[in-house]
């Protein structure tokens, strides 16, 4: 009998090419060869910490910005090794500003953002930079070569080994906003880099740009320049941590792994005094070698050539059809702040980390520990949860080990005060090396390699400069939490995977009159439209062997319970609002969210290798009155109709 423990086993043999199904015989382009990740020196560069992102207007209203994505080189593995190129967002205003991980967006609760965001992917002489990574161009995806006809759907290969050579689309997405749906960054919303060279034929945007173009300029009065797009943040929801990356449709995997990421800090609102907790962060007018206290870690998992480009898994179908997709990726490198394994100088007081899983598709299992490569990690100081993505926890809860799948958020407190002056402690990653199917590394799978992958980050420990203002993290009293009112209806949902062409596709979808998962891809007729104000429970049943954090747009949700029943009171560290959760093999996750924005949305696994690959529904919020058409959901249940929500911030 074949367990899950041996299938996880198999799968997690470690590096880049352990995510490809075994008798794969694929055809190896004439790859660079890679860069061995034991090579490469540890913890010899210091934690860059990224600088609050320039604005180009600050008036009464708003605080407004430009912000592009260009390509340049960063020095992301250790000085004297080779420079990497990547891709990155920064004010247009300062070209000095731009990085990889971008500058990040520093905003208030209740005051407005508008940002401009323009695709400067072109080159000196204005031509277009073609993707830095081989593109399947088969995908579902934008296809900009397809023409308006044929944008926004499966593309054809036209012979390159490289895949698709086009224009690359982008689109922004900030993540866990509370945004309406022109400001969304949908991934049908992209729109090319204006270049000398688009050939004539290619789309130039998405199928959803110039409606969201439209209804932005109805709503502000400003049209949208080619080869940008305007978006508004409100700002009103509870103070976080979010982020924003590129969203582009079936395109997403490789346009985040090239670089475009970056921090939005949503602080302040009336509920919580921040002087109790650590900082400062970052602000946009902080002088030169500045002390900060309040940190965001990216963290991400790359891997590298020898001449120090990405690298990223390029599979065939056949010795000379197009480069195809990779059903999840595992990074040979761990990355922090966009720097291989670096190391940070803290005094002995708290710090407050805003940890970001920023990969693909690996899963985080963080500690901090005296010893790097000791398996299993001792765990010597407490990782104090005081947030989940989208704010603060209801009371500060302690972790040994902290779990991250990608795109989430876990605010957190580690207090240095009690540790000796010289020490050197560890963030160290017990997470597998290839999918995760969730259990206890050691015992379920094997965690990452302690000598790359396992290890995140050094801390190095001085005496205090000063004295630290901030609240022990075990007498914090955090705000209240706000609940949802009752559901109007609940929805049941599937995880799926089918086979496909020779290898498995996971899919969302919505369960058949027998309580089976029946898949549906990104095309399907959308199923998934709540009506406008309404409150609703979600049971999302996985039927995969794989955990999958599932995302959605709009909504910061509650969850109500996991396990086999979806009854079982989830973790401490999970009872505040997320925007994404973890869906664990055979279990049925219950989650409940208010929707307060009308129009298209989506929802889709955050795996970004799934999401590319049609794990990706719409979620369309209907105004009150309007006709659900192909709304299959199930209707009633534990909810009573007529209940007035309360809503939710
Ligand atoms: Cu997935």
């Amino acid at each position: 009998m074949v367990t899950r423990r041996g299938l996880l086993a198999a799968g997690a043999t470690g590096g880049a090419a352990a995510l490809i199904p075994a008798g794969w015989a694929g055809r190896a382009l004439a790859a660079a060869a890679s860069l061995d990740a034991r090579d490469i020196p540890k913890y010899v560069t210091p934690l860059r910490i990224p600088p609050a992102m320039p604005t180009v207007a600050t008036d009464p209203e708003r605080d407004t910005y430009e912000i592009a994505v260009r390509q340049f080189r960063q020095q992301i593995l250790p000085p004297s090794w080779p420079r990497t190129t990547v891709w990155g967002y920064g004010s247009t205003a300062h070209p000095g500003s731009f990085g990889y991980p971008a500058p990040t967006i520093m905003a208030r609760v209740g005051r407005p953002v508008r940002v401009t965001w323009v695709n400067q992917l072109v080159d000196d002489r204005g031509d277009y930079l073609p993707h830095l990574l081989p593109v399947d161009p088969t995908l579902h995806w934008a296809n900009p070569a397809g023409g308006v006809e044929q944008r926004d759907r499966h593309g054809r290969w036209d012979g390159s080994p490289q895949g698709y050579r086009g224009p690359v689309p982008q689109v922004v997405h900030l993540h866990g906003a509370h945004s309406s749906q022109e400001s969304d960054g949908h991934s049908e919303a992209w729109y090319l880099p204006v270049a000398r060279n688009l050939p004539p034929d290619f789309a130039v945007s998405g199928s959803a740009y110039r409606e969201f173009r439209s209804r932005f300029a109805e709503r502000s009065g400003l049209r949208w320049a080619p080869g940008s797009a305007t978006f508004e943040y409100a700002n009103e929801q509870r103070p976080c941590t979010l982020w924003y990356h590129d969203h582009a449709l079936g395109l997403t995997r490789e346009n985040v792994y090239a670089g475009p990421a970056g921090f939005y800090l949503l602080g302040g609102g009336d509920e919580w005094p921040e002087e109790a907790l650590p900082g400062p962060a970052p602000t946009r007018d902080d002088p030169p070698n500045a002390s900060y206290h309040d940190i965001p870690l990216m963290i991400q998992d790359r891997s590298f050539t020898a001449d120090g480009d990405l690298q990223y898994p390029t599979r065939y179908s056949s010795g000379d059809g197009p480069p195809v997709s990779v059903p999840g990726f595992s990074g040979s490198t761990i990355v922090v702040n966009g720097r291989t394994w670096p190391t940070l100088t803290v005094q002995r007081r708290r710090y407050r980390f805003r940890l970001l899983n920023g990969c693909n598709s690996r899963f985080l299992l963080l500690s901090v520990a005296a010893n790097p490569t000791a398996r299993p990690a001792r765990p010597v100081l407490p990782v104090w949860q005081i947030g989940s993505d989208g704010g603060f926890l209801p009371e500060p809860v302690p972790h040994e080990r902290v779990l991250l799948g990608p795109a989430q958020r876990v605010d957190a407190i580690v207090d240095f005060t009690d540790v000796p002056a010289g020490t050197e402690l560890y963030l160290v990653n017990e997470g597998p090396d290839g999918m995760y199917g969730g259990g206890r590394p050691g015992v379920d799978f094997p965690p990452a390699d302690p000598q790359t992958t396992g290890q995140v980050l050094r801390f190095v420990v001085t005496d205090a400069a000063g004295t630290d203002p901030s609240v022990p993290p075990e007498q914090l009293r955090l705000p209240s939490h706000p609940r949802l009112g009752a559901a109007q209806r609940v929805r049941r949902l599937s995880l799926n995977e089918r086979r496909s062409g020779g290898s498995t596709v996971m899919l969302l979808g919505v369960l058949d009159e027998r309580g089976r998962g029946l898949p549906l891809r990104w095309s399907d007729p959308v199923t998934e439209q709540p009506t406008l104000g309404d409150t609703e429970v979600w049971e999302v049943r996985n039927f995969t062997h794989h955990v999958h954090p599932v995302h959605l747009h709009q909504v910061q949700f509650e969850l109500l319970g996991r396990g086999h029943s979806g009854r079982a009171q989830p973790g401490p560290g999970e009872r505040g609002w997320m925007d994404t959760v973890l869906a664990y093999p055979w279990e049925v996750t219950r989650i409940k969210a208010h929707f307060d924005l009308p129009g298209r949305y989506a929802w889709h696994c955050h795996l970004l290798e799934h999401e590319d690959n049609e794990m990706m529904r719409p979620l369309n919020v209907l105004p009150r009155g309007g006709a659900a058409a192909g709304d299959g959901g199930a209707s009633g249940g534990a909810g009573r109709p007529g209940t007035a929500s309360t809503g939710a911030g």
